[in-house]
């Protein structure tokens, strides 16, 4: 390893000639970045140790959102001064490089960027880890606003290489679909032979996985799906059908070719299923081998070698393809092959949401994977077996919680009974899954449940993407944070003092006009840095109201025309985020964003006021500079229905104040900052819950009643914002015809009066920086090392 800004220069010139094959002076920067990357991956590569004889984790998702890694990693491994300087000495600048990187968007949102704070917790914790995903030739799609309207076009992060993965064919393993089981029986116990009607190769891509200190280098292993022979038809191709010939290979590969982007509801399409058992039934043959590699037959030492983590429900065939392989070709019987799976098998819900519940036809789960088919048969008949029928209300009981009913498998069913822990997200939702969504299993089995609040890593949304705080608390509370992030308290004592908070706010102050610069580059939109900056950003979705922002937003307006009085400080209302290409509402209502955005930006009589911006293609890099320079968050979900959220904490622990609902983690945001340093408002959880079981809300009457709800409203009828893109029945009549399902003007006036109280608060300065420091102060809870810890301790047992 490079220590000195001279041996990194020598190193990374040899670098340049090593792998482009040119003199760093004929290098473009472009070659000259992916030489760089390549260097830091085989310093980390020489890191990484195998520590035999421990636990190794295995976390199963089919998301994992990483983000760019290059800056990341020259922090873990203590290497951005060195590198910089010995660059800048070169002529080259390292912010340019950082630039060039391409950012993998190989997840939808937050359950997809957990896995990768997860990741990186687990190696800057020093745990054996492997993220196991696929490989998706297309990311989610990129985001360009065109005309007031979302436009999607694809993302081809793999045009250019990626220098961060290593191929890892001699690892590839076979995967199979369709065709038939046979049975047979040898006078002493029945075996079976899956006989697919499709074998396909699963090929592993390794990205290193960086630890903080670089203590350890785990890996994520994504797969790719390969024909099994290049893929080439040689009797197709000699009858001159060349189409044909190709046709297989083009079958094979789309299976890893895109990433669903429909956040949190079904595809149902048996494409997604093939990516589901693809990725699982690659990493358990890996898990095997591996396994076998170490302790041989061992089997009776297998989960206390290796602990196997599904991420939501799309991995969920992990137990019952381990029992596969297990009985059909390591010869192990049903009994000890159960044993091994469902004390290796743990599982975490994400979502209370009916739509993304996963659900497959029998028909097509059975045609697909028939010997999962039976497994899961199997599994399920005995749990049937096993329910004592004298129990009240056990049939009740048995419809809510068995895998197979009505003609569907209902994964998270399989999940809970194959997992030896099943948890939630955050207090509240880990309360309703046990009081609600799956409170029959939970009375059958309380001992499974657990909560494991989410976390999110302090160092990639705290230490690198907000540098002017950092330095600030290493001259104030040193750099314990880092490794001890629960050591932010420290920065209680200086609540009260007054030029610290104004530190606070000129750090705060700078990170805005880094973003205002990003808003003009992207949008041309100018933004008063002086403004308070308002910030909602997260995927588009009903359930998370942007709706109730913009109806805010609207009416301020209204408000700021009608009544020369009327007075508040200037603000800017930025918003970004994607909608899923088929969700019209959550699409219409980004098009309403714009469209207001046009109108107000541009009436000189209230644009000194406010401001509203759409920030396009929300992704981890943008990320980086948003929540940094936020001074208000909005976390203004239905109460109930965002299980935890994760954007909340990044904003809470970069000093912005939330303003949201008792929802998901703000419950325990506010438990830990007290009610005084948050602003909260709307109906509780329990009382949606009542309102929606009595249908005692009648959003007519609201609308009738209240002069500034019915004035917004009819705007989106009338031509106020149709000029850009036209109307916006659509969400007129979700509000109206449809009775406002997630009461969104029933919250609007108490969301009013929160809004417009925080605001208040900005005038007294003090007051405002030292909410913002206690904020950040209390936020080393929601470490995602505080969550791994709790994972390791209580589920896992590393
Ligand atoms: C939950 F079910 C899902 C899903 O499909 N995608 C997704 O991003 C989110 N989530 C929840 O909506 C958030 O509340 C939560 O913080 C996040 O998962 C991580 O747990």
């Amino acid at each position: 390893m490079f220590k000195t800004k001279k041996e990194f220069k020598k190193e990374f010139e040899n670098a340049c000639l090593v792998v482009v094959g040119k003199d760093f002076e004929d290098c473009s920067t472009e070659e000259k970045y992916f030489a760089l990357a390549k260097l830091i991956s085989s310093q980390a590569g020489e890191l990484h140790e195998q520590k035999i004889a421990h636990k190794k984790i295995y976390y199963f998702s089919m998301e994992f959102l990483i983000g760019k890694l290059l800056e990341n990693y020259l922090m873990n491994l203590g290497l951005t001064k060195t590198v910089s300087e010995g660059l800048k000495d070169m002529g080259e600048s390292l912010e340019d490089y950082f630039d060039i990187e391409k950012d993998p968007g190989l997840g939808n949102g937050g359950l997809g960027r957990l896995a990768a704070c997860f990741m990186d917790s687990l190696a800057s914790l020093g745990y054996e880890a492997q993220g196991v995903g696929i490989r998706y030739r297309f990311g989610l799609f990129k985001q360009r606003i065109e005309d007031g309207r979302q436009v999607e076009d694809p993302d081809n992060w793999l045009e250019k290489d990626y220098p961060w993965e290593v191929k890892h064919l001699e690892a590839a393993v076979p995967v199979k679909f369709g065709g038939r089981v046979e049975k047979s029986y040898d006078g002493n116990e029945m075996h079976y032979q899956w006989i697919p009607e499709e074998t396909i190769l699963a090929v592993p891509y390794d990205i290193p996985m960086v630890g903080y200190d670089g203590k350890q280098v785990n890996t994520l292993r994504i797969w790719s799906a390969k024909p099994m022979e290049e893929g080439f038809d040689m009797d197709a191709f000699n009858r001159g059908d060349y189409a044909h010939a190709n046709k297989h290979r083009a079958d094979v590969q789309a299976i890893t070719d895109i990433l669903y982007p429909n956040d949190q509801s079904l595809s149902g399409r048996i494409l997604r299923l093939k990516q589901e058992y693809m990725f699982t039934a690659a990493g358990i043959m890996d898990i095997v081998n591996n396994f076998k590699k170490q302790y041989g037959n061992h089997w009776e030492i297998f989960s206390e070698k290796v602990a196997i983590h599904t991420n939501d429900t799309h991995p969920a065939v992990c137990a019952p393809e381990l029992m596969r392989v297990l009985m059909d070709q390591e010869g192990l019987g049903w009994d000890e092959s159960w044993k091994i799976a469902s004390a290796s098998v743990s599982y975490t819900n994400h979502t209370i949401l009916p739509e993304a519940l996963e659900k497959w036809p029998i028909d097509m789960f059975r045609n697909l994977l028939p010997r999962l088919y039976d497994i899961i048969e199997e599994i399920d008949r005995r749990y049937r077996d096993s329910f004592h029928k004298n129990v009240d209300g056990w049939q009740e009981q048995l419809k809510n919680t068995a895998i197979l009913w009505d003609g569907q498998v209902h994964m998270a069913n399989l999940s809970v009974i194959v997992s030896h822990h099943v948890n939630g997200v955050a207090d509240l939702h880990t309360e309703i899954l046990k009081n609600i969504v799956l409170k029959d299993f939970y009375t059958l089995v309380p001992e499974k449940f657990n909560n494991k609040t989410n976390g999110i890593s302090h160092r990639r949304f705290f230490a690198q993407a907000n540098p002017s705080y950092r330095k600030l608390l290493e001259e104030t509370i040193g750099k314990g944070w880092i490794h001890h992030p629960e050591e932010l308290e420290n920065l209680k004592k200086y609540e009260e003092n007054v030029s610290f908070l104004e530190k606070v706010e000129a750090s705060k102050k700078e990170n805005k006009i880094r973003l205002a610069n990003y808003i003009k580059k992207m949008t041309g939109i100018e933004v008063n840095p002086n403004s308070i900056f308002d910030i909602q950003v997260k995927r588009f979705h009903a359930y998370k109201r942007q709706l109730l922002n913009v109806l805010k937003i609207m009416d301020l307006y209204n408000r700021l025309l009608a009544d020369p009085n009327f007075h508040i400080h200037p603000v800017t209302f930025i918003f970004a985020g994607k909608a899923a290409q088929g969700y019209t509402f959550a699409k219409d209502v980004i098009r309403l964003i714009c469209a207001i955005a046009d109108v107000i930006n541009h009436d000189d009589r209230v644009n000194r006021m406010i401001k509203v911006v759409f920030i396009p293609n929300f992704s981890v890099s943008n990320a980086q500079i948003i929540y940094p320079a936020a001074e208000i968050s909005e976390q203004i979900s239905t109460a109930g229905m965002e299980a935890s959220g994760t954007g909340n904490m990044k904003f809470m622990m970069n000093g912005a104040i939330t303003l949201g609902t008792l929802d998901g983690a703000n419950v325990e945001i506010t438990q830990l900052v007290g009610s005084d340093n948050i602003k909260i408002f709307g109906l509780k959880a329990h009382e949606i819950e009542t309102m929606r079981h009595q249908g005692s809300y009648l959003a007519w009457t609201l609308y009738h009643e209240n002069q500034r709800i019915k004035k917004v409203l009819d705007q989106l009828m009338d031509d106020t914002y149709s000029h850009l893109s036209g109307g916006f029945d659509l969400i007129y009549d979700s509000l109206l015809r449809d009775n406002d399902s997630f009461f969104v003007l029933k919250d609007f006036e108490s969301y009013m009066n929160a809004f417009e109280e925080l605001v208040g608060l900005y005038e007294d300065k003090k007051t405002w920086w030292k909410m913002s420091v206690h904020n950040t102060a209390c936020s080393g809870y929601f470490s995602s090392d505080r969550t791994i810890e709790e994972y390791v301790q209580e589920i896992w047992k590393l």
